[in-house]
């Protein structure tokens, strides 16, 4: 598909396209919706087979972060940035870009808010907010951010899992449950380490062994190669990579009993949302369930929330994804199509942007 057809076919607002000439690197900043506020979102950094590829992920991301704020009642739009980097930079060459990034983003005087996200750290958002603020978000405690959004982002998947097990069972009280968690990363090894902490019996995969050889010393995890994680009997299946992963050749693999996990757009295509319904899987739409990094971190760092309102906020998405299991039960229709719905009147009710 040509950046036309994409651009033409995309439902969002504003695509914004840098070819930084000094290393090869596009960035691709895609604004989906400024009707809740100013549009936030992460930034990815990675290579992509091709320009196309990376702006159809920046928008499809951008989407779920519209979502993601309207369905936590959160006065934000939808954002997201991708860098799409020529392979590997050097240490140098890769600050420079941030720093050129960040002018970037202060040049668009507010229109888009950053963090972190795949590819990035707090530490980059420090590089970046040298040129960049006061439009960057989860820079290091160091330098007076609120130090990152994986850890709340990785409680409110906590929360989610809870919640669904009261709905599937009865009671959240947690003790002898299973969950396989695809991916150890930044968010997937936090909520690892909880789960084991309170009793749960954890299987984890992960692309990088040294990921997983972090793990070993937890007593309570076993772990998997990538492609068996989608066959392990648990109760919850919870993928904290990267997208796609739920789709017509993985739905049928799975034994667990639902799905909640952190990544961002892990339905391959909307109708996976009932090849799941139909498996008798039930799915925590993504975006409910992984916006508590976004939420805590721009609560703290733009609204002066302290951290346990922050906290309180991220517990709240327990309680509104608790709802939307309800709901997609009164009405007969899939938890996505639920979560699609509340977002559309989240949407409808805001005053349209002048
Ligand atoms: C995400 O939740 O996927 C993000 O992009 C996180 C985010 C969003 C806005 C500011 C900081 C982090």
């Amino acid at each position: 598909m040509s950046l036309q057809s994409l651009i033409e076919g995309w439902e969002g607002e504003t695509v914004v396209v840098r070819h930084d000439r000094l290393c090869g690197a596009w960035i691709l900043i895609a604004i989906h919706s400024t009707r809740l506020g100013p549009a936030g979102g992460g930034t990815r950094m990675r290579p992509y087979p091709d320009v196309e590829t990376a702006l159809r992920d920046a928008c499809h991301l951008a989407e779920s972060m519209t979502a993601k704020f309207a369905l936590a009642d959160f006065p934000m739009g939808g954002g997201k940035s991708v860098i799409m980097v020529p392979g590997k930079l050097d240490a140098g060459a890769r600050e420079e870009l941030l720093r050129r990034y960040g002018r970037l983003i202060h040049q668009l005087g507010g229109l888009f808010y950053t963090g972190p996200d795949i590819g990035t750290s707090p530490e980059d958002m420090d590089v970046v907010s040298e040129t960049g603020t006061p439009y960057v978000f989860a820079r290091t405690e160091r330098a007076g951010g609120s130090g990152g959004s994986a850890a709340p982002t990785a409680r409110g998947v906590y929360w989610c899992i809870r919640a669904t097990l009261e709905h599937l069972f009865g009671d959240d009280q947690l003790g002898g449950q299973h969950v396989a968690v695809q991916g150890a990363g930044g968010v997937g090894s936090l909520l690892i380490r909880r789960l084991v902490e309170e009793g749960v019996r954890v299987t984890a995969a992960d692309r990088d062994p040294e990921a997983l050889a972090a793990l070993e010393e937890l007593a309570g995890v076993r772990t998997v190669s990538p492609e068996a994680i989608y066959g392990v009997v648990c109760d919850v299946f919870s993928p904290c990579a990267t997208g796609g992963v739920l789709n017509a050749r993985t739905i049928p693999r799975l034994r667990c009993r639902a799905v909640v996990g952190a990544a961002n757009n892990q339905l391959a295509t909307p109708e996976d949302a009932l090849r799941l319904r139909e498996a008798g899987i039930l799915y925590a739409p993504d975006y409910a369930v992984n916006a508590g990094g976004a939420i805590a971190v721009v609560g703290i760092e733009a609204k002066g929330w302290t951290r346990e309102q922050a906290e309180d906020r991220v517990r709240r998405m327990a309680h509104t994804l608790r709802e939307l299991y309800h709901l997609a039960e009164a009405r007969g229709i899939t938890t996505e199509e639920a979560a699609r719905r509340a977002v559309q009147a989240r949407l409808a009710a805001a005053r349209a942007p002048d």
